[in-house]
């Protein structure tokens, strides 16, 4: 298929500037030219108009930026719907987490019904009643199954986008207290990295592609780089020690471009002010190359 690059430079979801220079970064790693050389027509349609803190103000400490955000996603769920429509594979660069709401709302407007693989070190799964810091990108993946204010879980005009049950976590190693009990409520799926030691991410990403393709007529994959190790991609706002390899990333991504099964794939959480050499960036590339079918011979 071919593909479409969207840019979406959001950092109001979080509290660490720097993040919305994150898909700047992942194109100065020469991700559109390495996407070229894999055989695919690939077009970067730029940038989704954001916003800046400095220009707004926080008026919900449970929500911070909740219509600067709310309006973005709109933005980029028209932008991925329509891009889906003319058959083209969109990947979206964040940006913080928080984008994820409108790649998903868009997503499932495109195809009938959505599953989803949630590749980070969080949940994602708070809401404006369990949040410990009121940011919007710890909050995606319950909203995406309409769980938290209406002004984000309608980003499209309805809600819920996913169901429980074809919504896959992996990776995960710090979950809030409450936001765990959310999980376990809601039914969503989750390979912590204890899953991940122990079965191998061959055996999870088996499973997980299972659960997000069973039913469905798409798979979004959204890729915090966060889920990675720190020592492999230290340019993000919220590190976790213990986190996915470099090669069992690679691994998953291969058996996701097997399973022929993604529709649509956002990348987000790269910051380039706390990277090292553009490492974390390089290292989004080397994964999306992964999922788009490349190999070593
Ligand atoms: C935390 C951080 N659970 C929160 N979440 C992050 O603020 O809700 N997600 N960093 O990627
Ligand atoms: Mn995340
Ligand atoms: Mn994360
Ligand atoms: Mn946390």
């Amino acid at each position: 298929k071919p593909i479409s690059i969207i840019g979406v430079p959001m950092d109001l979801g979080q509290g660490r500037r720097g993040v919305d220079m994150g898909a700047s970064a992942i194109r100065y790693a020469s991700l559109q030219e390495r996407i070229a050389r894999l055989g695919y027509d690939v077009r970067d349609l730029g940038n989704v108009n954001v916003p800046t803190p400095e220009s707004h103000r926080v008026e919900n400490k449970k929500l911070k930026y909740l219509p600067e955000v709310a309006d973005v996603s709109n933005q980029v769920a028209r932008l991925v719907e329509n891009q889906m429509k003319e058959d083209r594979f969109p990947i979206i660069l964040g940006g913080d987490h928080s984008i994820a709401i409108g790649s998903i709302a868009g997503a499932t407007q495109a195809v009938k019904k959505l599953g989803v693989i949630w590749f980070d070190a969080h949940g994602d799964m708070n809401t404006e009643e369990t949040t410990p810091s009121g940011n919007i990108h710890g909050m995606p993946l319950a909203v995406s199954l309409g769980l938290g204010h209406p002004d984000l879980t309608h980003v499209g005009g309805f809600a819920p986008k996913v169901e429980a049950k074809n919504v896959v976590i992996v990776g995960a190693r710090d979950l809030d207290a409450e936001e765990r009990n959310l999980i376990k409520q809601a039914g969503v799926s989750v390979f912590t990295m204890h899953e991940i030691d122990k079965m191998g991410m061959s055996a999870v990403m088996e499973e997980a592609i299972c659960i997000a393709s069973e039913g469905t007529d798409g798979v979004h994959l959204s890729l915090d780089l966060d889920a990675f190790d720190p020592r492999e991609a230290p340019g993000v706002g919220t590190p976790v020690l213990g986190g996915v390899t470099y090669r069992e990333g690679h691994l998953a991504m291969e058996m996701l471009a097997a399973a022929h099964v993604l529709t649509s794939v956002d990348i987000v959480e790269v910051n380039p002010i706390l990277d090292v050499e553009n490492r974390t960036a390089r290292v989004a590339v080397d994964m999306i190359c992964s999922l788009l079918g490349q190999t070593v011979i």
